[in-house]
């Protein structure tokens, strides 16, 4: 029965975030191990990378009717999973944040229905920013209590779910994975002196600069931590703090060691430059980016917000303190970086612990028995 290979629509935020990330990656996995997958979604998935015979994209198209103020996509997508759905016969439709694509999915189950099973991946701040909306609320705990399984990327979400919208059902524990293939760690010999000297360490941030990943604490750990030993900053992504953030280092005269690398594809790459990783934010469900730096070998300074210790194995793959502490992040920081032996065992444990606990098979066999189950399959 488990081998039946089955017909998946994913529906996802294409062109940002971790979210995005994890449902591509997903679905390039499951199209290798025999599924066909269907993602239905605004534009490409931007890690979508190259051709696989198993894999299908459908585009929405927004009505532009004059009469709508707001063009409807979420009217337009649920149409499009309906109609996907019946036409490639899928048997399960399995989304990536609540709203709207868990809404979506609901309406689309009506239209198509109730054979066609649905599956919802909460992210984080679908929840932890959006449940707290007080006009958005119902209509989340709609999509969740009505989708088939519900699937959360650590237990502290499922816990912050359960608290902030009352839900009573069962949710499934779904940590964020990497490909082992993809994130180990890469020889960046002939491009580190592009950013250091031989005797500079490298700090990296990564993320999309909203308030929640606190990038003035980023400069914060990095000042300090330059302040001890010789250090470089590489800030990678882009978004609403980038150009206040750049402001407050040319205030701070810091320019000339810190570099901004913008957004970047080949993430391992870049991250394998790195000596430590810094993500000291406000709320993080998980944290996908210190998995793909622990992959490469990179340890972790953070905070204890939401998910990350759940990641980051304190005292093992990375130190964590609380959020807002800059002072013991750029100890710790200091502690590692001054101490070889203890660097190197760090970095043996961040590989270790991601092909162990977080690798692309065991999450993808995961989400396979959730979607047997609901198909009654197991
Ligand atoms: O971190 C972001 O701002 C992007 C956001 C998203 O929705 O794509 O990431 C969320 O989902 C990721 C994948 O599951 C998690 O690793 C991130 O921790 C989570 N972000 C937050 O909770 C702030």
């Amino acid at each position: 029965m488990m081998s039946r290979k089955l017909k998946i629509g994913i529906t996802c935020y294409p062109t940002l975030g971790g979210s995005g990330v994890v449902a591509t990656e997903l679905g390039k996995l499951l199209a290798e191990k025999g599924h066909e997958i269907h993602f239905i979604t605004h534009s490409i998935p931007f890690r979508l990378g190259q051709y696989h015979k198993n894999i299908f994209y459908h585009e929405v198209e927004v009505n532009n009717y004059y009469v709508f103020r707001y063009p409807p996509y979420d009217l337009s997508l649920a149409s499009k999973m309906a109609q996907v759905a019946t036409m490639q016969n899928l048997d399960l439709l399995h989304v990536h944040y609540a709203v709207p694509h868990a809404v979506c999915a609901y309406l689309a189950k009506q239209m198509a229905g109730s054979g066609l099973k649905t599956v919802t991946t909460l992210h984080g701040t679908d929840i932890t920013v959006l449940a707290q909306d007080e006009s958005l609320k119902s209509l989340i705990r709609l999509a969740i209590d009505e989708s088939d399984a519900v699937t959360a990327v650590s237990k502290d979400l499922i816990r912050e779910t359960r608290e902030l919208l009352d839900i009573t059902r069962d949710i499934d524990l779904t940590y964020n994975f990497v490909d082992k293939r993809i994130y180990y760690p890469r020889d960046t010999s002939n491009l580190r002196g592009d950013y250091a000297t031989n005797d500079e360490k490298i700090l990296m941030h990564i993320s999309n600069f909203r308030p929640v990943k606190r990038v003035g604490d980023v400069i914060d750990i990095f000042k300090r931590v330059n302040d001890h030993i010789p250090t470089k900053l590489l800030l990678v992504g882009e978004g609403p703090e980038l150009s206040r953030i750049q402001c407050q280092i040319r205030e701070m005269g810091l320019e000339d060691r810190v570099h901004f690398l913008g957004k970047q594809e080949d993430v391992a790459q870049v991250i394998s430059l790195a000596d430590l990783l810094l993500l000291p934010s406000e709320k993080e469900s998980f944290g996908l980016v210190a998995l793909e730096a622990m992959g490469c070998g990179v340890p972790t300074i953070g905070s204890t917000a939401g998910g990350i210790p759940e990641l980051v194995s304190h005292g093992v793959t990375g130190f964590l303190s609380e959020v807002g502490d800059t002072a013991d992040m750029a100890r710790n920081a200091v502690r590692l970086l001054t101490n070889e032996s203890m660097y190197e065992e760090f970095s043996k444990a961040c590989i270790s612990r991601s092909c162990e606990e977080f690798c692309n098979e065991r999450i993808t066999t995961e989400y396979e028995k959730i979607y047997y189950r609901v198909l009654g399959m197991e």
